[in-house]
């Protein structure tokens, strides 16, 4: 038996630490731990409701487009204005989140998960014209790669062109992902934190300037999405095959949607949406969403006991900071007692399983040229490809979204906040289901709860000993050096975790709560 740590896991949003014990060289148990407490809810209580899309963007510099959209999704719930949302309200907070997707999925492939498959020290062999590469050349040969090394050495198989090409999209994917923040901004006034989304629709009006500004910016991501992201993600997918049979996970899958493609209904759960809300199996069963079975336990974080087993709307955050037997800052989400996986691969499956005929010629197309069947996309392949299909497939839509804006009309209705009232908000964020429920007393917030991606495929054991989605991603997998351990990385940032969503602290004077050692 020996014991691996990874603490902290780097090329990741946020503090987490990955430890596993293995046999024979084969993981049997496995802890995820969030490293940070998340005190954003706390924060929130006694304050003005439309605080919540304020304050919630600042969770995290990653998805705050996300928590916008879910924030005013809930305050649209509780201020009794989920079926008044103008069209041009509606489509403009499409296409704010679709920029927000885009971007931040070129950002996990290129930025945070590509260097564990391409070797970066190959650098040194580009004999090209790319003034770029040229100075990261100079920076290898002089024995400066930090922050790309020290790194697990070994197993790195790409070719020397295809690694060299993905070096240089590495770079030009910092460019693409300004381009996708830049056609946030033209709508949502600034990123990250966006001004734009509101209550009752969006701050911005639609122009025919805008619409152009926007267009151009996609036509440019689109390319880039079909000529190099896909075809990057296919030539690794080509080199590490093994990896549609490593870290397949729960089996079970959830997506609450994404994309409203009709105003009207105030129930989320029931909305048209681009991607379908529901749940699917391993076998690929599609079930429908019913928000009353999400819980929260948390027997194995860092919080008070009474609060376990609790529905959102019932959530309480009282943090027990010393508590026995915890290991985690972040809850267990379940779904009808179960563990359930979200993100790219969920919101996929869902909408494959529910027949929607492009998303379903793109998965098939790429499962036949591995010659591999739908259950293969349980597995860290499975989550990198259907999150790059995802990506083309929103980008591929959003010009048609941009057609059905009307200059000159409204995008947002006025409202009062009531009294009393409750409220629910659900949106697939990037990385996965994000839920933002909220209680409001004399025209304050008394609860605010937020059950984000990162809890649910992150977290910890619940009360009944099931380990989360990641650790029974990592239980089973043959590490094949225990020096190296490839595995743990890759099958982790397939998830593309965000332990800044999943926990977060501050302290109003800035104060200093630990040093880590980032290494
Ligand atoms: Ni901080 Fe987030 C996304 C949300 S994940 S990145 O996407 O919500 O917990
Ligand atoms: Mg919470």
């Amino acid at each position: 038996m020996s014991k691996i740590i990874v603490d902290p896991l780097t090329r990741i949003e946020g503090h987490l630490k990955v430890e596993v014990i293995t046999e024979n060289g084969v993981v049997k148990e496995a802890h995820s731990s969030g490293m940070l407490f998340r005190g954003i809810e706390l924060i929130l209580q006694g304050r003005d409701p439309r605080d919540a899309q304020r304050y919630t963007q600042r969770i995290c510099g990653v998805c705050p487009t996300s928590h916008s959209i879910a924030a005013t999704l809930n305050l649209d719930s509780a201020f009794g204005l989920a079926d008044k949302i103008p069209d041009n309200g509606r489509v403009i907070r499409n296409l704010i989140l679709g920029a927000a997707h885009i971007a931040d999925h070129i950002l996990h492939f290129y930025h945070l998960t590509a260097l564990d498959y391409v070797d970066v020290t190959k650098v040194l062999k580009y004999d090209g014209n790319d003034p770029t590469l040229n100075s990261v050349k100079e920076f290898a040969r002089r024995g400066e790669l930090a922050p790309f090394v020290p790194r697990y050495e070994g197993d790195y198989r790409l070719s020397d062109q295809v690694n060299i090409d993905a070096l240089a999209h590495y770079v030009k994917a910092l460019e693409m992902r300004r381009k996708g923040q830049e056609m946030l901004a033209i709508f949502g006034g600034k990123m990250p934190h966006n001004m734009g989304v509101i209550p009752g629709g969006i701050t911005e009006t639609v122009t025919v300037d805008k619409i152009a500004s926007f267009l151009w910016r996609l036509n440019e991501l689109r390319d880039f999405i079909n000529n190099i992201y896909i075809p990057d993600v296919l030539a690794v997918a080509e080199a590490y095959s093994d990896y549609f049979e490593i870290g397949a996970g729960c089996g079970n899958l959830l997506s609450y949607g994404s994309f409203d493609l009709e105003g009207g209904n105030s129930d989320y759960t029931k909305r048209k949406r681009l991607l379908n809300q529901g749940t699917v199996s391993a076998d690929l069963k599609l079930g429908t969403l019913d928000t009353n079975k999400i819980m929260e336990y948390v027997k194995h974080s860092w919080y008070a006991d009474s609060s376990t087993g609790k529905h959102p709307t019932q959530g309480i955050t009282e943090p027990q900071p010393h508590k026995k037997g915890a290991y985690s800052w972040a809850k267990a989400p379940r779904y009808d007692g179960k563990v359930y996986e979200v993100g790219p691969l969920a919101r996929v499956a869902v909408t494959y399983a529910s027949g929607e005929p492009a998303v379903k010629n793109l998965v098939d197309s790429v499962l036949s040229k591995f010659k591999a069947s739908p259950k293969a996309l349980f597995s860290v392949l499975g989550r990198h490809a259907a999150r790059a299909l995802y990506t083309k497939f929103v980008a591929d839509t959003m010009p048609g979204w941009l057609l059905q804006l009307k200059p000159g009309e409204p995008a947002y209705v006025d409202y009062e906040i009531p009294d009393e009232s409750t409220g629910m908000g659900l949106v697939d964020a990037a990385r996965g289901a994000l839920g933002h429920w909220i209680e409001i007393k004399d025209k304050k917030i008394a609860n605010y709860q937020c059950v984000v991606p990162s809890t649910w495929n992150l977290g910890p054991r619940d009360d009944k000993e099931q380990p989360g989605p990641v650790e029974q991603a990592l239980i089973g997998t043959k590490i094949k050096d225990e020096n190296n351990p490839f595995e743990i990385g890759r099958i982790v940032r397939s998830f593309d975790p965000c332990l800044a969503c999943a926990i977060h602290v501050i302290t109003p004077k800035g104060r200093s709560l630990g040093i880590y050692k980032v290494c």
